[in-house]
């Protein structure tokens, strides 16, 4: 379809504007068919940004490998540009939105010169449902066109639910790197230089501006920009929810089946969670999604949840048969792989897949020719696969997926986990007393600092509330207001009950206790028996602990350690009260709901009574 066929006349407009501003030799509008996505698969081979993979091992598949500057979201050049700094809040980078556009409009001048414009209409949410919207991004890079069809739903069929008048999220694309005449990729991933990119969201106009990256989060735009960051403006101003959080079916011997939802900071294992295999017999667990849950009031006063996204954008170090082998048969065709190795059968490989790499030699993620491993662990700093290394796979290629998971009314949430890396004081699990505790909960959730990320903080708490930091688009303390608002303005008893969790307690010769992945069903099990008003719990100054025989023990933990990982550790909570009280609470200053610091004050009163 051409431009000049669009039937929404603002739309038609946006574009003939971007066009005029960015200069492209050609605009495409996408379809979303098979025949497009084979098309723009095809451009990036043809400019040796993408290697077709072994059609027997991954049929329909190839590997990019991008800049090296350009290799993960860009939190220090994401911008939250609303009107007045105070409602970015502290935990966003501002920058006055005129401003913005200023410095930006300068950069999107020709910057498409050489390249072909793509106007991509995406619905966020199965299209045509009520909790679904629908955005339209620009861009000049077909492999951002490639994972957008993935990742979303693209095509003539959004434009037909937008119709003449219909609402979008305008998302303007450039990969920051216009081609002089008869210039060529040439193998070389296109993008600006780190001080030239920006990741911008404007939540007064619902507006978002990317430039410079062509990676993940930074260029799909459907995903962190819009289903969370201005998803999470629009939830606050429509009063629903819009959260980084996986969305898992269970089903208990019984039959009965129970929706919950999840949130945990990166690196905590969400996706793994989202795709678990229960080691508890007659038990089931399907994934309805595994990063970002829409959710919304039903008639039955009931939360309804969707997943906004139509695959995954997973990590590949570490995922292999063992952690994860729902994700390992996700990816086995028609995926998207970046800056994964490659075998020389023409297969990815990458750190902790479950084996050494086949041949003499391996293709590491920046084109350099390297000795085969013969193991699947590389020292750091000298991986084949870059640790954010990804695969993008349709969700509807994932074993476990649950029937419903494209419902348009969504799943009734029973449940929302919250949990973090947390080697000390946070027991397995721990139901909170009410609502307003079970936010206070959400409020101070917190993740020890891996390895996996070069930080000086390795080994510290790092605190990200409601594993939002990253991603919510106006103030955290209004947002926490918000959260607040919702329990206070619908029937309590209706609401999902809140939980805790924590997978990654640590003894003192600092093993895991806990064994985690399919193990975990035992805890989901006592979470579903707990929202069937069974489970047995003791009523604790942190919330409802599991009764020590509540919780079947996996082979290799002792009783003195569940009893360890079940227990109330006073004086780490005392230890945890005074930092979220010193260090946590002030960084919202005066926009901290009274209520949090209220739930502060009877926790440690507990503790001390
Ligand atoms: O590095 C990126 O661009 C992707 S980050 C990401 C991707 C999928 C799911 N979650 C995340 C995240 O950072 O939470
Ligand atoms: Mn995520």
């Amino acid at each position: 379809m051409n431009v000049q066929e669009l039937k929404h006349p603002g739309l038609k407009q946006w574009v003939e504007d971007a066009v005029a501003l960015m200069s492209p030799d050609s605009v495409e509008v996408c379809d979303g068919s098979k025949a497009e996505y084979d098309r723009m698969i095809q451009i990036t081979i043809d400019a040796g940004l993408a290697t077709p993979l072994n059609s027997e091992k991954l049929p329909g598949s190839v590997l990019f490998r991008s800049d090296p500057s350009d290799v993960a979201r860009v939190e220090n050049r994401t911008y939250i540009a609303s009107e007045r700094e105070e409602d970015a809040g502290p935990t966003n980078n501002w920058i006055n939105p005129a401003e913005l556009k200023k410095i930006m409009t300068e950069l999107y001048k020709g910057s498409m010169k050489g390249r072909t414009m793509y106007v991509i209409p995406f619905s966020m949410g199965p299209v045509g449902s009520d909790i679904a919207k629908i955005g339209v991004e620009i861009t000049d890079s077909p492999y951002v066109v490639a994972n957008m069809h993935i990742m979303t739903r693209v095509g003539t069929k959004v434009l037909e639910v937008l119709g003449s008048s219909g609402v979008y999220v305008p998302c303007f694309h450039s990969v920051g790197k216009p081609l002089g005449p008869g210039e060529k990729d040439q193998g070389q991933w296109p993008c600006a230089p780190l001080d030239k990119k920006y990741i911008s969201h404007f939540p007064e106009t619902r507006e978002i501006w990317s430039y410079g990256s062509g990676y993940g989060g930074n260029a799909l735009l459907g995903k962190k920009c819009l289903a969370l960051r201005i998803a999470s403006v629009l939830a606050r101003d429509e009063g629903w929810l819009a959260e980084h959080m996986l969305i898992l079916k269970i089903t208990n011997p019984e039959g009965e089946v129970k929706y919950i939802t999840g949130a945990f900071p990166s690196a905590c294992g969400k996706t793994n969670l989202a795709m678990l295999i229960p080691i508890l017999p007659g038990w089931k667990v399907e994934t309805v999604g595994d990063d970002i849950a829409w959710m919304k009031f039903g008639k039955d006063g009931r939360l309804y949840a969707i997943n906004p996204e139509a695959g995954f954008f997973g990590v590949a170090p570490g995922t292999n048969n063992e952690s994860n082998r729902n994700a390992m048969e996700s990816c086995k065709k028609n995926s998207i792989f970046t800056n994964c190795g490659l075998t020389e059968d023409g297969d990815v490989w990458w750190e902790l897949i479950g084996h050494g790499a086949p041949g003499k030699e391996i293709i590491d993620w920046k084109g350099n020719k390297r000795p085969a491993p013969q193991s699947d662990k590389s020292p750091k700093g000298e991986e084949i696969a870059h640790p954010n290394a990804r695969f993008t796979a349709p969700a509807s290629q994932c074993p476990c997926i649950a029937k419903e998971w494209e419902d348009p009314a969504g799943v009734p949430i029973s449940a929302f986990l919250f949990g973090g890396r947390r080697p000390k004081t946070i027991p397995l699990v721990n139901q909170a007393k009410s609502w307003i505790h079970g936010v206070f909960m959400g409020s101070i959730v917190g993740s020890e600092v891996t390895a996996a990320v070069i930080s000086d903080q390795v080994g510290q708490v790092r605190r990200d509330p409601f594993a939002m930091l990253p991603f919510c688009g106006y103030h955290m303390g209004d947002y926490f207001k918000h959260w607040i608002k919702l329990g206070q303005s619908h029937d309590e008893s209706k609401l999902p009950k809140i939980f805790f969790v924590n997978w990654f307690r640590k003894n003192d010769e600092g093993k895991f206790i806990w064994p985690g992945y399919g193990e975990n069903s035992r805890v989901l099990a006592w979470i579903f028996d707990r929202c069937s008003g069974k489970g047995k719990a003791e009523e604790t100054p942190i919330g409802f602990l599991p009764t020590l025989d509540a919780i079947t023990r996996p082979q290799g933990v002792s009783e003195t350690d569940m009893q360890e990982i079940l227990k109330v550790d006073i004086d780490g909570w005392k230890a945890e009260i005074a930092d979220v009280r010193k260090n946590h609470y002030p960084k919202f200053g005066d926009k901290l709901p009274k209520e949090l610091y209220t739930e502060l004050d009877a926790i440690e009163k507990r503790f001390n009574a």
